[in-house]
């Protein structure tokens, strides 16, 4: 059980407590971002990392003192301590002028060939999905918006499969959304979407994401298949509550669910997950890892106000995963 990629020996890591046997567990630093994070910023959670050059960079979602999403870059030479700028990204677009997003969360980034493809939820008559890139992290250029409203939580894989990209995103409604499942989507050139497939579906014996589920970081390739971390909603008396799943999808058909995992593998528990601008949140958008070790850095927002990580080894989590699994009836259903 292997990761593919590049090796990549410097990410973040802590080995587990000795006093624990969870498959997953927290860096005891949690959370490396806090409140008030730069001058401009209230609140910086739900981001994206990847490797760049000899550190790392980051599409860090800053809630400005209005309350509106903004993206903003930082860089980092340990994964851990942040230098965050104060101002948002600027975009252009492909003719080089200004397209600058109304308002811009929840980033997902994936490097694909020699680009970083950035996508957000971004307004378009309502929440929808916005995609840019950059090659350098000093210039980002917006394309076309790949999908109609309303959609979030895009996530595109990290190489073509089949010839086109793949992107997995949730339909939603233009507000806190009670519903929704994880779609896949297919395009040659990034501008062009079809071939849609429903994915993995909400519901199931595992009540905590039996309200709405939505991709997480950028599937991780293994020889198992793709591993996805995503979050799972359910809805309680006191409002909605994130928790974070695995699933493993088929490496050519990715619309396939091979496995799942019935319970959640993080809820909120911590006080960082369970008080702040939204409590119950805990919500994955990326990953590092390193196919050497089996390391596994997992990048989480918590509470809508701070970021943290949690760790994990890939033998480990995919013995968990297989042996844990339970897929929801709906997800062998052959939906187009
Ligand atoms: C979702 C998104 C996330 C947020 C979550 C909990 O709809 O807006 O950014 O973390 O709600 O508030």
């Amino acid at each position: 059980m292997e990761i593919i990629g590049p090796v990549l020996p410097n990410i973040p890591w802590q080995d587990r407590p000795e006093n624990s046997q969870d498959v997953i567990w927290r860096h005891d630093g949690n959370p490396i971002i806090s409140w008030n994070p730069t001058r401009h910023t209230a609140r910086i959670f739900n981001s994206a990392v990847v490797s760049f050059e000899e550190g790392w960079m980051g599409i860090f979602r800053a809630d400005h003192r209005d309350g509106k999403a903004r993206l903003h870059l930082g860089s980092s030479k340990d994964g851990l301590s942040w230098d965050i700028e104060d101002t948002e990204i600027l975009w252009t677009d492909e003719k080089g002028a200004p397209y600058q997003p109304f308002y811009a969360y929840d980033p997902r980034v994936v490097m694909i060939e020699d680009t970083y493809y950035i996508i957000w939820c971004t307004d378009f008559g309502g929440a929808s999905l916005g995609l840019g890139f950059t090659k350098d992290f000093r210039t980002f250029t917006r394309m076309e918006n790949p999908f109609i409203p309303f959609n979030r939580n895009g996530v595109l894989f990290p190489r073509k499969i089949n010839g086109n990209f793949v992107m997995l995103s949730r339909p939603s409604d233009s507000g806190h959304t009670p519903f929704g499942d994880i779609f896949l989507s297919e395009s040659p050139d990034l501008t062009y979407w079809g071939k849609h497939r429903r994915v993995m579906t909400s519901g199931g014996s595992g009540w905590w994401q039996n309200t709405k589920i939505g991709a997480g970081a950028v599937p991780i390739e293994t020889t198992e298949g793709w591993l996805l971390f995503y979050h799972g909603v359910t809805t309680t008396c006191n409002g909605l509550v994130y928790s974070m799943g695995a699933a493993v999808l088929d490496i050519d058909y990715p619309s396939k669910v091979l496995y799942r995992t019935r319970d959640y593998l993080l809820t909120p528990e911590m006080p960082y997950e369970t008080t702040g601008f939204v409590p119950n949140v805990l919500f994955p958008c990326a990953t590092l890892f390193d196919p050497q070790t089996g390391r596994i850095a997992i990048y989480y927002g918590a509470a809508d106000t701070y970021l943290a990580i949690a760790y994990t080894q890939i033998d480990e989590l995919l013995y968990y995963i297989k042996n844990h699994s339970e897929l929801v009836p709906s997800d062998d259903v052959e939906f187009r």
